[in-house]
């Protein structure tokens, strides 16, 4: 490169940095230095600041998660639902919520998916190629990309930028992207739910996206992958996947089963296999500290599987199963299971806590983090389907949030005891993180 091309190139380069504004406070989508509550129910969702007003649009909504896609320093939200995306750029002045915007499959750029594909049935947000703006994954965890794998499932990443989301350089992944490991079967449902963070220590948040198979009559065991952000965004290079139970007649990467081996097709042992589907929820964090996130993901009848980040994505001889007794629902098929699980540090000692929401019963269970794992449950009563940890106070500790669809519950909590806690007549059962 001549040295005149290298110079307009920095100067671009520092040009384009200056106007990236610093990392605001999740969730934060009114600009005021605390998270903000979004809520999101069956035809709508709100923006409510802690105090003010709330600004609402009518939406049909299965999935909320937020970011700041146009780098101005505020949040804003994506709502997925009814097979699209919709952005709403988050505004300083009343009403909360700008300019929005829709992507659908097939259309503006968005790659195409097939018939009832369930784009927007699962959301995460990060920047994945580190350009200051935050970017999206979108699970499409119903679509049919190929008549050999009904209801397959993928996952469309778009990226952020000065002008906002945008579908340039999108990318559609599915367990049939060359690539990818493993292998698109009937109701996979991969990108059913997704989650994002630095699994691989190397700066960069990865995409983890789960295929938990948990349709009735399909219910071959789950899967969860690791695609690794990079300065090009999510790439599929050194995807890692964990697999359990009979897939196709052979157990693969066994990982919940006992006595299974690796990779060889074992049908006798595929009994011993756990059948029940994990991935319904997923969620990262660095709950043994250090440089390395973890993958938590919930696993049939109450039990969380605990899954070691390493430099090339997930270590599978370090995995963990967790049971959380009388905790049930994180896995099973119905709406929004992602919203059962969160990681953040509430303790503040540098490791990720989890919260896992148990449905049926109400009770939320804290598993804080410490350098050997998880440590058992505390549990919390809180009549809660959802949980989300926002710093909605702005001293940057996370408060607790349930959702139950009529009212949204908020924990403060200091020392690992609840001290405060606040009750807001809110309807939705899904809280953004
Ligand atoms: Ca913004
Ligand atoms: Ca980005
Ligand atoms: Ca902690
Ligand atoms: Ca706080």
């Amino acid at each position: 490169m001549p040295p005149r091309v290298v110079i307009v190139v920095l100067a671009a380069a520092l040009c384009v940095g200056a106007t990236v504004s610093p990392d605001p406070v999740r969730g934060d989508v009114n600009g005021e230095g605390r998270a903000d509550l979004v809520v999101g129910g069956p035809g709508s969702f709100m923006v409510q600041p802690l105090g003010s007003k709330a600004t609402t649009l009518s939406r049909r909504v299965t999935a909320l998660s937020t970011g700041d896609f146009n780098g101005d320093g505020l949040a804003d939200v994506a709502a997925g639902g009814g097979g699209t995306l919709t952005v709403a750029y988050g505004r300083r002045a009343y009403p909360h919520l700008g300019r929005t915007v829709r992507f659908t499959p097939g259309r503006g750029g968005v790659p195409p998916l097939g018939a009832g594909h369930g784009f927007g049935n699962a959301l995460t947000t990060a920047d994945f190629n580190r350009d200051g703006y935050t970017d999206i994954a979108v699970g499409a965890p119903e679509t049919t990309l190929d008549s050999a794998a009904t209801h397959g499932g993928a996952a469309v990443v778009l990226y952020g930028s000065r002008g906002g989301l945008t579908s340039s350089r999108a990318l559609r992944l599915s367990e049939n992207t060359p690539g990818v490991v493993g292998f698109s079967q009937h109701s996979r449902l991969f990108g059913a739910a997704l989650a994002s963070g630095d699994v691989t220590g190397d700066g960069y948040s990865d995409l983890v996206v789960t295929a938990p198979s948990g349709r009735p009559g399909y219910d071959i065991g789950g899967a969860v992958h690791v695609f690794r952000g990079s300065a090009k965004g999510v790439t599929l290079a050194g995807d890692t996947m964990v697999t359990s139970g009979n897939v196709d007649g052979r157990v693969m990467d066994v990982e919940a089963c006992a006595g299974g081996s690796k990779g060889a097709d074992n049908e006798a042992n595929t009994a011993q296999c756990t059948r029940d589907p994990f991935g319904w929820s997923v969620r990262v964090g660095r709950v043994h500290g250090g440089k390395y996130a973890d993958v938590v993901a919930g696993i049939g009848t109450g039990k969380l599987l605990i899954l070691r980040g390493g430099p090339s994505g997930i270590d599978k001889r370090r995995k963990k199963i967790v049971a959380l007794p009388g905790i049930t629902g994180t896995s099973a098929p119905g709406n929004d299971h992602a919203g059962s699980l969160a990681t953040g540090d509430i303790d503040r000692d540098g490791r990720s806590d989890i919260v896992a929401a148990a449905r049926a019963t109400g009770d939320i269970a804290v598993l804080y983090g410490s350098a050997g794992g998880p440590r058992p449950p505390i549990r919390i009563r809180a009549g809660g389907a959802n949980v989300a940890l926002l710093d909605l106070d702005g001293d940057t500790v996370p408060e607790l949030a349930t959702a139950d669809g009529e009212s949204v519950r908020l924990f403060w909590i200091k020392n690992r005891r609840v001290t405060e806690t606040r009750t807001l007549s809110l309807p939705g059962t899904l809280i953004a993180r």
